[in-house]
């Protein structure tokens, strides 16, 4: 890990690239899911008001595939980390699946959501969900039926973003891994640290549109750069 003597607080933010050798698509990259789908067609609240059912297949394919989909050695790094690590830590995720939750990290915050929850728009209750939602299933807690996924689409705010802020403050370290550093608010963390003088390190398959502002970034594939740092 290098010298980490100085180090006691640690906040990991992790994007889509972590998951990628997991079998789960990125969004940018080529191939990658904003290229097969218009963000504006399936990834905002006015295209859940437009088309919602369109919405809904988009979301039942990937909540089904990433059931079949496993954590790989960059998650499982990662857990043991949190496992071993005294001080505080926090893994903030922009991924909305639970491969991290399912290597055995505990400290955990989704910050735009969760595959396997859905969202009652009716009573505001977020329960745990792993069927389709095209068939509009009645709501577990109040029974209406307005479920929607518990995801965060553009122009959402991001969830517990005051936990993170704080979780900032307090940091030593902070770690980019596997985001292209292309959505705010989380593309901005490494600024706001850098204003607070915490040290930064970014783990990553090439550059990010946001290298520039990190310490250090080590290039390679997660399943190796993230044991490597851990080790
Ligand atoms: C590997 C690898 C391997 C590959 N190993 N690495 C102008 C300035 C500032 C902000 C804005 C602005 N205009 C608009 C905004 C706001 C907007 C935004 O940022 N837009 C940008 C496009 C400019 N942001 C928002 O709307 C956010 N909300 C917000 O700002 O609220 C404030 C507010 C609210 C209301 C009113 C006013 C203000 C919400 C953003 C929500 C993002 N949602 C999504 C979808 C989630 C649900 C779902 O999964 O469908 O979140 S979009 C998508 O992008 C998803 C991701 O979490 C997010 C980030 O993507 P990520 O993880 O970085 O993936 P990729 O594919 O981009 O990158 C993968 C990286 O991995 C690459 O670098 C590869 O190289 C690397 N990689 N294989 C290691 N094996």
């Amino acid at each position: 890990m290098g010298d980490m003597t100085e180090i006691r607080n640690i906040v990991i933010l992790t994007g889509a690239g972590i998951s990628a050798e997991s079998g789960i698509d990125t969004f940018r990259s080529a191939g990658g899911l904003w290229e097969q789908h218009r963000v504006e067609d399936v990834a905002t609240p006015e295209a859940f008001a437009r088309d919602p059912d369109l919405v809904y297949r988009f979301y039942d394919m990937r909540r089904a595939s990433i059931q079949e989909k496993l954590p790989n050695p960059a998650h499982f790094a990662l857990a043991e980390l949190d496992a071993a690590w005294r001080g505080n830590l926090l893994i903030v995720t922009q991924n909305v699946d639970d491969l991290h939750t399912r290597a055995g990290a505990r400290r955990v915050l989704h910050m735009h959501g969760e595959h396997l929850k859905a969202w009652c728009t009716s009573c505001d209750v977020r329960s745990h969900w792993r069927g389709p939602l095209i068939d509009r299933p009645p709501c577990p807690i109040c029974q209406s039926r307005s479920l929607r996924p518990d995801v965060v689409w553009f122009g959402e705010m991001p969830y517990r973003m005051g936990e993170i802020y704080g979780a900032l403050r307090e940091a030593d370290l902070f770690v980019s891994i596997g985001t292209s550093g292309a959505v705010y608010p989380a593309a901005g963390f490494v600024q706001n640290a850098r204003e607070l003088g915490i040290r930064t390190l970014e783990l990553n398959l090439e550059e990010s549109q946001g290298s520039r502002w990190f310490h250090e970034s080590r290039l390679g594939p997660a399943s190796e750069v993230v044991p490597a740092w851990v080790a």
